[in-house]
């Protein structure tokens, strides 16, 4: 094997954002780029020579070459030997499970999850740490900087017999003094599911009728849903849906939500729907859940699943905590109260759950962004989530929307609505933050002035800020993770510049108020939020800023 150090100029823009680094398929495309992250990564983690690496992605567009480019430089970089999912695929959870199974160093997932793909769209990639868990900032920064200054990679010429490496057939083969193991991709994933969960229970209620959709959006998520469900619950085979993967998605964005999973959506609002609905994003690791013409707020969904726990297999010695990010609702804060255990609240994005779950303070994690969790893995997990709720399903014999009004008339109902505006120029963006922040102390109270906080109608400003956070196990503070405005009912907004968007900028509200009374559950959120949401408006001036009349997305 010829290794080749090659010279290289470093790119200005590869910092990694809430998950990964993510760009366009045509700047991972230019000369370089691609092997300036990676060899960033190796610098930067130093694995010693010999370790194990997973390596796999969600089988967009551009998955493949890069995958051939990443072992031919994980070979000159010394690694012993790279578990491939087979295909170069394997779901951001399943990578998280082989990492841990295996006890590997850390790897390398190949992703921009729910973001579209094809020649024309996004491309992603990521590290995990040896929990299985994304790569916490202290890495993501400290590569970050190794990409500013990288001046040469390493990688191993293709044999002139063999310029491709295997990736389709299961086994090992040799490059150079490296192996590369092709895994099957869903086994060691379905048995830990298995693991979790009653099957039998499950298939029990399927078998007696219960009929269910899963969307896999052409993306990763298909050959696992087909063996769960199908194999190995015995679901009807087309119980599945948009189950081959594909490079472009379809066409589609595959992201969970009542937007852009309007298929599914049409099917669980329509005739003769079926009982329960569910759908997963690029790489797997996002869920929606739907109950025959009921959508649950991925907010609602964590606390129901938090509240049902202890009738789920794997799950009944009780719940050490349960931590969500900052935007989510308090809904799950309301179960934890109940069940004697701490609720954490982090900043967004998966890496800041890791420390909390390795410590083992959690056993629940959450998103509003359809993301639930558990300790199971470091990753958020899509077919978890649905089996969770299957699993609770077939233990209550109730419908999806029964248990969640009877869990809303028990805790109360967190209203909850997140208002997307998406690809806004920058400056517009940040000009909106920046007003924000400037309008902090007239928001306020000021005590010295004798001024309460700002008054909206019913509704009195009880707090502003700008969220940061303290890891309450390594002390790493992470700040600048959210304007929050909290009224005095608790009632709040939230203003948030996405981190996972590759074009202009995209400008999250989060909002969420507090209904005790069962008389109001049937409305509709937009209805209930409305005086929230203007007044999210005004404080922002966001509709002059932007020159947007309305949201690209609302969730
Ligand atoms: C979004 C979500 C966040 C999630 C992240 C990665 O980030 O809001 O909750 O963790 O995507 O999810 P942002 O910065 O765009 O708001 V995934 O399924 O894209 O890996
Ligand atoms: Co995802």
């Amino acid at each position: 094997m010829q290794v080749r150090m090659v010279a290289t100029t470093p790119f200005t823009d590869q910092k990694p954002g809430t998950s990964g680094l993510r760009k366009r398929v045509q700047a991972f495309r230019q000369p370089h780029y691609l092997e300036n992250f990676v060899q960033s990564i190796f610098d930067t983690i130093a694995a010693p020579p010999g370790a194990v690496l997973v390596l796999g992605g969600d089988g967009r567009y551009y998955n493949r070459e890069a995958i051939q480019v990443i072992l031919r430089m994980a070979a000159a970089n010394g690694f012993g030997r790279v578990l491939v999912g087979r295909g170069g695929i394997l779901s951001t959870p399943a990578a998280s499970c082989v990492i841990r199974k295996y006890q590997t160093y850390g790897g390398i997932i190949l992703s921009a999850s729910h973001n579209p793909g094809g020649p024309d769209g996004d491309f992603g990639i990521k590290y995990n740490t040896a929990n299985g868990g994304p790569a916490p900032e202290k890495i993501t920064e400290a590569i970050y900087a190794a990409s500013k200054t990288i001046a040469q990679y390493r990688i191993a010429d293709a044999p002139d017999d063999a310029p491709e490496i295997e990736l389709d057939v299961l086994g090992d083969s040799r490059l150079g003094d490296m192996t590369v193991s092709v895994i099957d991709q869903v086994s060691d994933y379905a048995e830990l599911m298995e693991s979790l969960f009653d099957f039998a229970a499950i298939r029990a209620m399927l078998a007696q009728g219960f009929r269910i959709k899963f969307d896999a959006m052409h993306a990763v998520t298909g050959p696992y849903a087909r063996e769960i469900f199908v194999n190995r619950l015995g679901a009807p085979a087309d119980s599945v849906m948009n189950a081959t993967p594909l490079p472009d998605f379809g066409g589609g964005h595959p992201d969970p939500n009542l937007t852009y999973a309007h298929e599914l959506v049409e099917i669980l609002y329509g005739d003769n729907a079926p009982d329960f609905g569910a759908a997963s994003d690029g790489d797997g690791d996002r869920n929606m859940i739907l109950g025959r013409h009921f959508f649950v707020t991925p907010s609602d969904s964590l606390a129901i699943i938090a509240a049902n726990a202890h009738r789920v297999t794997g799950y009944q010695q009780g719940l050490a905590g349960i931590a969500r990010s900052m935007p989510t609702s308090a809904a799950a804060d309301r179960v934890a109260a109940a069940l004697g255990i701490p609720c954490y609240e982090t900043p967004t994005g998966w890496k800041f759950f890791g420390n909390l779950m390795d410590a083992g303070k959690v056993t629940l994690c959450g998103e509003e962004s359809f993301g639930t969790g558990s300790d199971h893995i470091r990753e958020k997990d899509g077919l978890w989530a649905v089996l969770f709720w299957l699993n609770i399903l077939a233990a209550r014999q109730q419908s999806v929307e029964d248990i969640v009004r009877e869990h809303w008339a028990r805790f109360g109902r967190n209203v909850y609505s997140r208002h997307d505006y998406e690809g806004i120029p920058s400056d517009a963006a940040n000009g909106v933050m920046k007003l924000l922040h400037e309008r902090f102390a007239e928001l306020q109270a000021c005590p010295e002035q004798g001024r309460g906080g700002a008054q909206f109608g019913r509704l009195q400003v009880k707090l502003c800020d700008d969220f940061s956070y303290a890891d309450p196990v390594d002390g790493s503070i992470s700040t600048g993770q959210g304007v929050r405005i909290i009224f005095t009912d608790g009632s709040r907004i939230v203003f948030r510049l996405s981190g996972t968007g590759t074009e202009g900028a995209t400008l999250r509200i989060y909002l969420e108020s507090y209904e005790p009374d069962v008389s109001n559950h049937h409305l509709d959120a937009q209805q209930a939020l409305a005086t929230l949401i203007g007044i999210a408006l005004e404080i922002s001036e966001l509709r002059k800023r932007t020159g947007r009349e309305r949201p690209t997305v609302i969730t």
